[in-house]
């Protein structure tokens, strides 16, 4: 019955929409207080990077935020979920060297229309508590929280290489380093030993692996981090210049190969290697090889596939297991930064070692056999990596290797040539940066007192505004005297300002905090509220982040801890990581140029059906092929949701709980149960992540609110009462609109979650009879509505009707739904 006239209001999305967000502005809707004195739930989405533009990771990770966080209100939490920006970092000053726009300005600017969009979505957020990471009162902090850790020993200088652009003289970022050219002036990029400041992250690395046992986090996440940290067990073996004696650490997860060494690999850069060469025929040429390997990343270096290059360079080193010597050479694919820098070459047990010694010719001596092989027979086409059994391993031979790794590194041991090492692929944290638009790092150099930190009450060292943006010399910060020349917090005379800047992930591994007092001048965040409310419940972000920013974070918020300025040491109790959007089998992404910008069709469609349809469009997490048709879809179903009010709102009786008794016929009894198993499947999908299932059972609710307007007034009201609060976290400013038609009193968003009856949502059940040819022979109880086949399914399944049949075949099946099945035999 569908009372379509022409006069029919029509749903003018952009009229609600514009509607409610004045009033949640007005009225400060979301503020943290309305939900004071309940549990709390502290709800946090990754924040943004102030492009200048919304993305649709933006609104997939903001959206599904978003439902999760309005669900948590309506569960009766007190709720905390805050709008911020990670506002420092590179792309404002390219902006500024480019387009000649003050970095802040370009930022400023950029914030204020995102701010614009996420207001237009609809987000529920706590506006008073924005956080900018590039204003002085936030960044004062951030400088505060460097000098908690350096007071601590846990922020230490040291020289470092950093990539250097020698036409633009300039540092760039591994992301400004294209194929080894520098991305603005294609120069070829070299490395420059430069003093950097460090977080000492690799005391905390076991205890970043320990922790996970406490964190509700998606598994490839903790093996990300796993891999990252890299903890590997071995032996740190003693090998020793041939003559000289001088001792070549090499670490080596397998000390049970030292007897198939065959060669010694140090990396270009090893302080070895000048040493040995020095003054000796091999000095030009090793020197031209570490050049030209220094500049290819380490990445390429190490990689499974990557060509093994390397020369000897004309020394021997001896093996402390056999007293024998090897020659050393020098690879690309031995780096300084891992282990001792030095390896041991067993081509016959390791993939790289042997593709190696394949290519220089060099000895492939194999000290494990594989079980069930013949040692005379015995031959090697590639590197036999699993355990065995010891051969030409002196008095270790017939030993299971597994069991020989523990004896061989006893025995290196107790002959003091060898010592049980763990090792980690963590380096230390580099935060220094060569770059204006970051938080200046609060240090200063005195020629009497040296280095000092900037007493706290000193605090923003405020970055200066007479600084011209030409990307070439050294970090900007030095050419402003007005920031350098500073006098000595010690001595009062003259000093000179670090003029580095912090890396942003400094910057985004503490604003959690920030979020709990923002506007508190005298404290980074107050402890009761940090009491109250952390850790972060539930934390909402993308899958990139993996890694860098969420152990930075983790690693500050277990330092702080360890100061005894936090009283836990995890930051995310729970994660879930939102999928990447894709385009024709590729990211959308502004550097593929292949972004659907939502504007357009948040304009078309408006901000509820843009919400609805990301979610709808695939399981949050997993990856979504864009499909412009779905919005469509959404848009309908919403439409439709909203015209159902438009004309069916007459019938609605505001005190229909009470009349429930009266709502007993067939079609009131289907209504309701749609409307309870409803509330019971969206409620399971949301507390599950699965935001696509639950927009899909509002939609089937809503076609069955049109299919049974025969159903009693009482039991439509009681489905258009409840579905406008499921709709309230996916399509806030409808539901809003429809409980405000219904004349409810509050707002949606802030009732309770509707509770479902088990029983009026269970399937009814109906008694079939089963005849053969006629005969009843079995009665199956099915639920109400089974199809016709499904039903022939059923009865031919039955042990009774089976039994019946005596070889006979199946002629025909009578199906009567509801009733019977007559299934005729011959
Ligand atoms: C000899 C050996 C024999 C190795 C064998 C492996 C298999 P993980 O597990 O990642 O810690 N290695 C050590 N330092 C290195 C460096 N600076 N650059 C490149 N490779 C390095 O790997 C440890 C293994 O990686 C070590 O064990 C060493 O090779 C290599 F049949 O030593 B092995
Ligand atoms: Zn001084």
């Amino acid at each position: 019955m569908d009372q379509t006239t022409a006069k029919e209001e029509r749903y003018d999305h952009k009229a609600i929409e514009e509607k409610w967000q004045r009033f949640w502005r007005e009225n400060d809707s979301y503020a943290t207080s309305r939900t004071e004195g309940r549990p709390k739930h502290y709800h946090l989405e990754m924040f943004a990077y102030p492009s200048g533009d919304l993305h649709w990771g933006h609104v997939r990770c903001y959206s599904v935020g978003d439902a999760a966080a309005r669900y948590r209100i309506m569960r009766g939490f007190h709720v905390l979920h805050p709008p911020g920006f990670d506002a420092f970092g590179l792309n404002a000053e390219n902006a500024a060297i480019k387009r000649k726009i003050h970095p802040a300005e370009w930022t400023e600017r950029n914030i204020a229309r995102m701010e614009e969009q996420l207001r237009r979505m609809g987000f529920s957020y706590d506006w008073s508590r924005e956080v900018i990471t590039s204003h002085p009162d936030y960044y004062k902090w951030t400088q505060w929280i460097f000098l908690q850790l350096y007071k601590a020993g846990l922020a230490y200088k040291k020289l470092a290489p950093v990539n250097w652009c020698p036409s633009c003289a300039t540092a760039l970022a591994n992301e400004q380093v294209i194929n080894g050219l520098c991305e603005r002036c294609d120069s070829q990029v070299t490395k420059k030993q430069m003093s950097q400041w460090f977080l000492r992250i690799t005391d905390y690395a076991d205890r970043l692996l320990e922790n996970h046992a406490k964190l509700q986090w998606p598994e490839d996440v903790k093996t990300m981090q796993r891999n990252w940290i890299g903890r590997s067990t071995g032996t740190e073996i003693t090998f020793t210049v041939q003559g000289s004696g001088q001792p070549i650490p090499v670490f080596t997860t397998r000390p049970d190969t030292v007897f198939g060494v065959t060669y010694m690999v140090l990396a270009p850069e090893h302080p070895l290697v000048d040493e040995l060469t020095r003054g000796t025929p091999m000095e030009p040429e090793v020197r031209e090889f570490a050049e030209r390997v220094a500049r290819i990343s380490e990445i390429e270096r190490t990689a499974e596939g990557a060509p093994k290059e390397g020369i000897p360079i004309g020394a021997y080193a001896i093996n402390p297991a056999n007293d024998e010597p090897v020659p050393i050479w020098i690879a690309n694919y031995v780096l300084m930064e891992y282990g001792t820098g030095a390896v041991m070459g067993v081509p016959a047990h390791d993939t790289r070692d042997f593709a190696f010694a394949k290519e220089k010719g060099l000895e492939i001596r194999p000290v494990i056999l594989p079980p069930g092989a013949d040692p005379d027979l015995f031959s090697l086409e590639e590197a036999y990596v699993e355990p065995g059994t010891q051969i030409n391993s002196g008095q270790f031979d017939g030993m299971p290797s597994e069991q020989a790794k523990e004896a061989i590194a006893d025995w290196l041991e107790q002959r003091g040539v060898g010592r049980r090492k763990v090792n980690y692929r963590l380096r230390d944290w580099l935060i220094s940066r060569q770059r204006y638009w970051g938080a200046p790092i609060p240090i200063v150099y005195c020629d009497a007192c040296g280095e000092l930190p900037v007493p706290e009450d000193h605090l923003p060292v405020l970055l200066p505004t007479d600084v011209e943006f030409t990307g070439k010399g050294e970090s900007p910060l030095a050419y402003s005297a007005s920031f350098v020349n500073t006098s000595c917090p010690k001595c009062g005379g003259p000093a000179r300002r670090d003029v580095d800047t912090m890396d942003t992930f400094v910057d985004s591994s503490w604003y959690f905090l920030r979020y709990l007092s923002p506007r508190r001048d005298d404290v980074p965040w107050d402890p009761e509220e940090a009491r109250r409310w952390m850790p972060v419940d539930q934390y909402v972000g993308g899958r990139e982040h993996a890694t860098m920013h969420l152990i930075y974070a983790r690693f500050v918020t277990m330092a702080l801890h360890d100061l005894g300025l936090l009283e836990f040491d995890e930051p995310f109790t729970s994660l879930f990581n939102q999928g990447i959007i894709y385009l024709q089998g590729k990211k959308m992404s502004k550097s593929r140029g292949n972004v659907v910008p939502p504007d357009a069709l948040i304009e078309r469609y408006g901000a509820d059906a843009a919400r609805c349809f990301i979610l709808f469009i695939a399981p949050a997490d997993e990856q979504a092929e864009w499909v412009e048709r779905g919005i469509e879809g959404v848009s309908r179903f919403l439409s439709r949701a909203f015209r159902f009010y438009a004309t069916s709102l007459p019938r609605f009786r505001p005190g229909w709980r009470d009349e429930l008794h009266t709502a007993t016929s067939d079609e009131d009894r289907a209504l309701r149960r749609r409307t309870h198993q409803t509330i019971a499947r969206v409620t399971d999908d949301i507390e599950r992540f699965h935001f696509n299932t639950a927009v899909s059972a509002l939609m089937e609710m809503i076609n069955e609110m049109y299919d049974r307007q025969r159903a009693s007034d009482v039991a439509v009201s009681e489905a258009m009462e409840l579905f406008a609060l499921l709709l309230s976290p996916f399509a806030p400013h409808l539901a809003e609109e429809l409980w405000q038609r219904l004349g409810r009193e509050g707002e949606a968003a802030f009732q309770s979650w509707p509770e479902w009856d088990a029983d009026v949502a269970r399937a009814e059940e109906v008694e079939i009879v089963v005849q053969v040819n006629g005969k009843v022979r079995d009665r199956l109880m099915v639920a109400a509505g089974t199809d016709s086949e499904s039903l022939e399914r059923l009865a031919l399944a039955s042990e009774k009707v089976q039994a019946q049949m005596n070889g006979r075949q199946v002629r025909k099946v009578i199906v009567v739904p509801g009733k019977l099945v007559n299934v005729v035999v011959g």
